[in-house]
This record gives structure tokens, C-alpha cells and sequence, in this order.
């Protein structure tokens, strides 16, 4: 073995240095009376917004997603016949449970052990070793820009690159005679997603609860106008402002009807129109662009619980969709993920509880939002 000089060696050791701040992973003491239920052995990832990664890490993203896309599923083709990717097994898990997900209390909770079990999967099955993004909508949505402008901003977003990115909008299709009402205001596209890191994806399963085997492409069907109804800025301070958590998860879902959609619904139906795989209640996270979306929705949460001592472990809102007569949800409320999501190690079944902290859930983000919807520093 040749002997390293010492400017050899000085190299070696500036290239260990450069390594360590390149990681995306700290070293963070573990909170007293945290259990490490999650397996986070005193470390933690801080998630950051897509435009600030570089194009290495944002292909470090976008391959382990594919990863997921290509490695076989587990779901026995007996409970699912269309499941034919791990990436499929995590989209049925969200079909199966869609009624019990939406429009309760247990929304946000649920969808933040979800997006944490897809982050978990791409670092155990697939070797991702980067960063985990978050879309700040608000750097693509103005609407105190004329409209036209509006538009074009949201639609040339980085997040829609066609080489980086998720790619952008479908070819406009006409909305079908007797769909008019589920037609988001301006939607402008339907077709296949042209370009990007996921144009030759296959979506196997749906639409909305079929599990029959159904390839076909990613579509989208951007609604820009309606988009930035709500994920403008003013959208996320309003919700920030909320007064409890039932107030909060309200302001964030909304309700069925696109004048009431939420910063939730805005995401979704901007990005899916109508024709659009992210506009499918059941089948929106067969769109990697979900990932984003609710990675914004939970530091959205986390920064609001992080206001006031109050919010952290704040829970109620309905058990049983848009009944605001039913039970409240409670933090001893289980959340599963299925058998078939998740990997060695994964606790199993969690509770409401254990998802309140996300720094017990082994990641934090690197800024967060305040009353007035501005990004700062953690506080
Ligand atoms: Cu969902």
C-alpha cells in the first residue's frame, strides 16, 4: 500500500471534512424521555426546500423514488392485483384507507407517518443518502400578479423541470361533457407528464379505488389560477393563524368544493385538475409530486405546533369524514401503515402520540413558517 504524503494526506482529510458537510444527516442529542421508538439513534435529517439542492441531490431524490418504482411489491396480487412496485404497495396503503384519512382529525397525523414511511423505505430498500425536499409553494403562487403572470410563474417552476424535476404539465384536454363540476376553475392540461425525472412512469392501480391492474402514464392537469388561491402567501399565514387544532386541520382540509379547498385541496387540485393522478383523492401519491406537497403541509403543521406549548400535542377534529358530530380523534388513536409498507425495523403500528414530535421521529426541517407565513430560522 503506496504511503500518502502529507499534502496527500491533507487532501484525504479535507475530502473526509467536505464529505461530512455534504451529509444531510445531524447528529442531534435525543430529547429526554424520548424512547427512540422510530430508531433514530441520536441522528436526524433536516429537510429542505427542492430549489435549495443541488442538482446531485435532487437526482439523489428523484433515483430513489424511481428505485421504489422499479423494485417488486409485496402486496400478494390475491389482495391487489395492479401492485407490480413497492411504490405500488405505498399508493394501495393510501387507496385502502382513503375514507379513514380524509377529512378527519387523524388526517395530518396519518399523512406525516406516511410520508416519514416513504422516506424510511428509500433510505432502507434503496440507499438514499440525500436530503428529503419540501415545495414552499409560495416561491410559484402570486396572486397579486395579474393573472397571466401568475400563471406563467407557477408553471415555470423549478419544482416542474424537464430534466431536474417533476416534470410539467399534461397537453390541455377538453373537460368530458357532465364533469364540469369536478373541474378545478382554469385547470389547463389532462395529458401525460411530457418530460422530467418520471415522463416513462407506469400507473398500475386505479383510477380512484380499482386495484385491478391498469398501467398507464402519470397525468397532470395544472390549475394555476386555483392553485394560488391558496398556496399563495397569504393562504399559508391564514392557516398559521389558527386559533386550536380543530380550527387548524380545518383551514388546512377544507371541504369538498373548490371554493373551500384549503392549502391541502389548493396543492392537489392545482397540480391535478381533473384528469391529473394528483386530483385523485385515492390515487394522488402515485404522483411523486405528493411528496412535496405534504412535506410542506407537515412542516406547515410543525411550524404551527411549534408556536405555542399549547398546540404541540393538540388533537381532536372528527373520527368519521366531514361528521363534526363524531367522536374526536384522540392521541391514542393507532395508524397503520398495512403489512405490506415499510420495512425491517418500522414500528409496525404507531399512535396519534408518537407522530406529534417530529424530532422523535428522527428528521426537522430547516426553516419554518411564522404567524405571517414567512420562512425562518427554527424556533
Ligand atoms: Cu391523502
Amino acid at each position: 500500500m503506496a504511503v500518502l504524503s502529507v499534502a496527500g494526506r491533507r487532501i484525504v482529510s479535507l475530502m473526509g471534512l467536505l464529505l461530512l458537510l455534504c451529509t444531510a444527516t445531524v447528529f442531534a442529542a435525543p430529547r429526554p424521555g424520548s424512547n427512540d421508538l422510530f430508531g433514530c439513534r441520536g441522528r436526524r435529517s433536516i429537510r429542505r426546500e427542492w430549489r435549495t439542492l443541488s442538482t446531485y441531490e435532487k437526482k439523489q431524490f428523484t433515483d430513489a423514488v424511481n428505485c421504489l418504482l422499479c423494485k417488486p411489491g409485496r402486496t400478494p396480487r390475491n389482495l391487489a392485483e395492479g401492485v407490480r412496485s413497492r411504490y405500488d404497495d405505498l399508493v394501495l396503503t393510501h387507496q385502502n384507507q382513503t375514507f379513514s384519512i380524509h377529512y378527519v382529525g387523524y388526517f395530518l397525523p396519518w399523512h406525516r407517518y406516511y410520508t416519514w414511511t416513504i422516506e424510511k423505505m428509500m433510505r432502507d430498500e434503496c440507499g438514499f443518502r440525500g436530503t428529503f425536499p419540501y415545495w414552499a409553494w409560495e416561491n410559484d403562487c402570486d396572486n397579486t400578479l395579474p393573472d397571466d403572470q401568475s400563471k406563467q410563474k407557477f408553471l415555470n417552476s423549478p419544482i416542474w423541470d424537464g430534466t431536474t424535476g417533476f416534470g410539467g404539465n399534461g397537453a390541455f384536454m377538453p373537460t368530458p361533457p357532465g364533469s364540469e363540476g369536478g373541474a378545478p376553475p382554469g385547470r389547463c392540461g389532462g395529458g401525460c407528464v411530457p418530460n422530467g425525472q418520471f415522463k416513462n412512469m407506469k400507473v398500475n392501480l386505479g383510477p380512484g379505488a380499482a386495484t385491478a391492474y391498469n398501467p398507464r402514464c402519470l397525468s397532470r392537469d395544472n390549475a394555476p389560477y386555483f392553485a394560488c388561491w391558496y398556496l399563495s402567501k397569504n393562504g399559508t399565514a391564514r392557516t398559521m393563524k389558527a386559533t386550536d387544532f380543530i380550527n387548524f386541520d380545518d383551514i388546512v382540509e377544507g371541504g369538498p368544493g373548490f371554493g373551500i379547498s384549503g392549502i391541502h385541496g389548493g396543492g392537489h387540485y392545482g397540480i391535478g385538475g381533473l384528469l391529473g393522478t394528483m386530483g385523485d383523492l385515492f390515487l394522488s401519491p402515485n404522483d411523486p409530486s405528493f411528496w412535496l406537497h405534504h412535506a410542506n403541509l407537515d412542516r406547515v403543521w410543525w411550524s404551527w405546533q411549534r408556536l405555542d406549548s399549547d398546540n404541540m400535542y393538540s388533537m381532536g377534529g372528527p373520527t368519521k369524514l366531514m361528521d363534526k358530530t363524531s367522536p374526536p380523534t384522540q392521541l391514542t388513536q393507532p395508524i397503520t401503515m398495512g403489512q405490506y409498507v415499510g420495512g425491517c425495523g418500522q414500528a409496525g403500528t404507531v399512535t396519534v402520540n408518537d407522530v406529534m414530535d417530529i424530532r422523535d421521529m428522527c428528521y426537522d426541517y430547516d426553516k419554518y413558517y411564522d404567524v405571517n407565513a414567512n420562512n425562518v430560522p427554527p424556533f
